[in-house]
């Protein structure tokens, strides 16, 4: 049986978490527009009759400008280090391979396999120069493969999917057949309260929000949004709370049928000094 961990790597909104969802076949890792969304290594397992790969989903690389980015980048690149049996690195083939990615690219096995996503977005000849451009560009990879995906509306997953069992040891499964990822439940909902307050919200607040279980005792939660200035607050509630029922509505929604959820926002200037605190960058 073929069974491995791959570690997935890249700059920070390429898609890799929208990748490793599509690979799994259910939402393991949230998804968002703005930058710096993914906060942990989170598993997503693979499963078949006769393979089982652990994708490692990591924190995309990006400049940091803070404590929290700096850790970020550390967690992502202490993935690579920690011997997986094989690391893709994603691109975006709409913006191009750049210097951040070539910086990263640098710090990898020759044997990367480098997935150009968001083709969707090109068309044929754009997706042929781009395939062209980055096969010279990290020409320094001189084992790699290079394949052109859309975790978008699919292309070429199934292809991306046969060449990590092939490229995967023999061995026996570390996980239960039906388990898509050992996140406890409880970090899960945190995550996807987090997604939709990304997603309600726009660009109006920035990454800075944590969300936090604080009672859970399904169909009930009790859950806190915590930003890091007294004048997020307002935008989070927004005017009669109209946007936190939004975002309680719409979580409530994707956590499942009968959800409850009671949510409160606090204000923690701090917080990002203490992400454990929170449950991010701790696994
Ligand atoms: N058009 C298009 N958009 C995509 C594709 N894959 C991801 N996206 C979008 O790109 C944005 C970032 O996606 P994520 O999956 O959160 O990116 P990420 O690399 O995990 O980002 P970080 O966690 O911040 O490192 C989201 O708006 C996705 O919907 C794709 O194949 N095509
Ligand atoms: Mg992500």
């Amino acid at each position: 049986m073929k069974v491995g961990f791959v570690a997935i790597v890249g700059r920070t909104s390429v898609g890799k978490s929208t990748l490793v969802n599509k690979l799994v076949g259910s939402r393991v890792s949230i998804v968002a527009r703005s930058s710096n969304t993914t906060r942990n290594v989170i598993k997503g397992i693979i499963n078949g009759s006769d393979h089982q790969i652990i994708l490692q989903d990591t924190p995309g690389l990006h400049k940091s400008s803070n404590e929290m980015g700096t850790r970020l980048n550390d967690v992502a690149l202490a993935t690579v280090s920690d011997y997986p049996d094989l690391i893709l690195l994603v691109v975006d083939a709409y913006s191009g391979i750049g210097s951040g990615d070539i910086k990263l690219a640098k710090l990898l096995p020759k044997d990367t396999v480098v997935v150009l996503n968001k083709t969707d977005k090109l068309n044929g000849s754009q997706i042929a120069s781009q395939l062209l451009t980055a096969t010279e560009k990290l020409g320094f990879l001189d084992k790699a493969e290079f394949i052109p995906i859309s975790s978008r509306n699919g292309y070429n997953l199934e292809r991306l999917r046969d060449l990590l069992i092939q490229r995967m040891p023999e061995g026996q499964r570390f996980y239960e057949e039906d388990l898509t990822t050992d996140l406890p439940d409880e970090f899960m909902v945190a995550e996807i309260i987090r997604e939709q307050v990304l997603k309600v919200l726009k660009q109006d607040v920035p990454q800075h929000v944590a969300c936090r279980v604080l009672q859970y005792d399904p169909p009930f939660y009790r859950c806190e949004i915590v930003v890091d200035k007294d004048s997020q607050k307002p935008i989070i509630l927004g005017k009669n709370g109209s946007r936190l029922g939004e975002i309680r509505r719409s979580a409530s929604y994707k956590i499942g049928k009968g959800t409850v959820l009671d949510l409160h926002v606090k204000v923690d200037k701090t917080w990002s000094s203490y992400p454990e605190r929170y449950g991010y960058l701790e696994f």
